[in-house]
């Protein structure tokens, strides 16, 4: 059926898929047991033995893995298979530690591939489609999990990598590309670049744009979808657990499919660990339940969702988390009250008056946190008198009062000055960390 890559796996019955992940459970287990000295000595601490994992429901007894138990094994500790058997390393950034190091067997890349051709087939992306992939090329996930995943569907496969926009302008118009494969903050970027060179979006044949790799709310992807035309998809992961392609959502926009048959999802409390009911608010963590070279057990992502386990319009029985709304390491505490900036982008695109670029600048005067929100105005509100300006500020200023209970500095800047980006976006400068 048109719409499905792999239909018999992503249709299966929810008691299906408890069975097949209880078997990949238990068999993981004993081979990380066996191979993995890091996950052994965890288990032993808690008194755990790979005979008492048999169905899912055991998966409580077992410990959480953190960033930090990573970079303690750096680089290669927590590999589960000799390094002949490893094809491909990445690694995440680092900027905030020592960078952690994740290996695919050849085994894994093809899993990886398959997972990606099943989102991609979800966008409505087939072989005839021609991406441009813009997510960049290296030790970052994200430029060779889209670039393998377009070919595995057999549709042309462009890897321009981020960066040099104008040239990404060109060529996006002149080979017909139908499908983008990049960070929403650099489809938006790529959107004002297209208006800015005087060309029309009926010069372009995009159709389809797959974002991810850092939060962005319902409102982003309403504007992106109006500035280039397209119907833009939600892609979700970590180079941890895989890369891009653990979930994405589907065209009815209502969460994102997490492949369930590859990675076991749960929903804890970060401060106690606990695990919480489906619909609820919290830490996911993540199992992987196929991966060769480097299998994680209960990973804590500290990015924040909720599970539905609700069958979709679309026909698929695998369970949807929730747009994540940011990473508990990225929430911003002011004047005690939690603050995502996501929270933010939404008050701005809701007053809609404004352009979508934004910084969030949190400060320390004295004992008092201070919060700024910069936005850009938009070229035409340029000649907008005074008073027109002050009430789109006081919008916002309101709109920020009611969601968060916080006052902010609204200061409407001028157009085209708050960086653009061409991969993760920056949106907060948090000066009380220099203090
Ligand atoms: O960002 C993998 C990726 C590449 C995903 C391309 C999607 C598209 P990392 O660099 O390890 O891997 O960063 C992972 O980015 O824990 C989230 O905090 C955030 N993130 C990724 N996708 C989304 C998304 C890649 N769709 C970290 N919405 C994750 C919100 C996202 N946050």
């Amino acid at each position: 059926m048109k719409g499905f890559w792999d239909q018999k796996s992503e249709c299966m019955s929810r008691e299906q898929i408890h069975d097949l992940q209880s078997k990949k459970l238990a068999k993981l287990i004993k081979r990380v047991y066996t191979n993995v000295p890091y996950y052994r000595d965890k288990m032993q601490e808690k008194g755990v033995l790979p005979e008492d994992i048999k169905t899912m429901e055991d998966i409580e007894k077992l410990p959480f893995t953190t960033k930090q138990d990573l970079r303690e094994t750096y680089p290669f500790g927590m590999f589960a298979t000799p390094m002949e058997e490893i094809v491909r390393v990445h690694a995440s950034s680092g900027t905030t530690g020592k960078q952690t190091v994740v290996g695919y067997t050849q085994n894994d890349i093809a899993t990886w591939s398959e997972l990606m051709a099943r989102c991609f087939t979800m966008a409505g992306a087939d072989r005839s489609s021609i991406f441009q992939v813009s997510y960049g090329y290296g030790l970052f996930t994200g430029g060779l999990g889209a670039h393998y995943g377009a070919e595995r569907i057999g549709a042309a496969t462009v890897p321009t990598s981020s960066g040099n926009t104008q040239r990404q302008i060109n060529i996006m118009k002149d080979f017909g590309v139908t499908v983008l494969c990049c960070t929403p903050s650099y489809a938006l970027y790529l959107a004002e670049a297209i208006e800015e060179a005087g060309l029309s979006l009926d010069d372009f044949k995009l159709t389809a744009g797959i974002f991810g790799a850092e939060p962005w709310t319902e409102n982003m992807r309403g504007e992106i979808e109006k500035n280039l035309r397209i119907k833009a998809f939600d892609i979700y992961g970590l180079s941890e657990v895989m890369g891009p392609g653990v979930s994405m959502d589907c065209q009815y926009k209502n969460g994102l499919h997490i492949w369930e048959d590859h990675f076991y999802p749960e929903i804890i409390n970060s401060q106690t660990c606990e695990v919480l009911p489906a619909n609820t608010d919290g830490e996911l963590v993540f199992t992987t339940l196929t991966k060769e070279g480097f299998p994680l057990i209960r990973y804590r992502t500290r990015d924040v969702s909720s599970i539905s386990y609700e069958k979709c319009a679309c026909g698929r029985t695998m369970a949807r988390m929730s747009k994540p709304s940011g990473r508990t390491d990225d929430m911003l505490i002011i004047r005690g009250v939690n603050v995502f900036p996501s929270q933010i982008e939404s008050v701005l695109l809701d007053v809609g008056e404004t352009s979508p670029h934004y910084m969030i600048i949190v400060d320390r005067v004295g004992t008092l946190d201070t919060l700024e929100v910069q936005v850009e105005l938009t070229a035409d509100m340029l000649s907008d008198e005074v008073k027109k300006l002050e009430d789109t500020e006081n919008k916002i200023r309101k709109g920020i009062e009611t969601t968060l209970g916080l006052s902010a500095k609204i200061t409407l800047v001028e157009s085209k000055t708050i960086m653009r980006s061409e991969g993760k976006a920056k949106r907060v400068i948090d000066k009380r960390k220099f203090k």
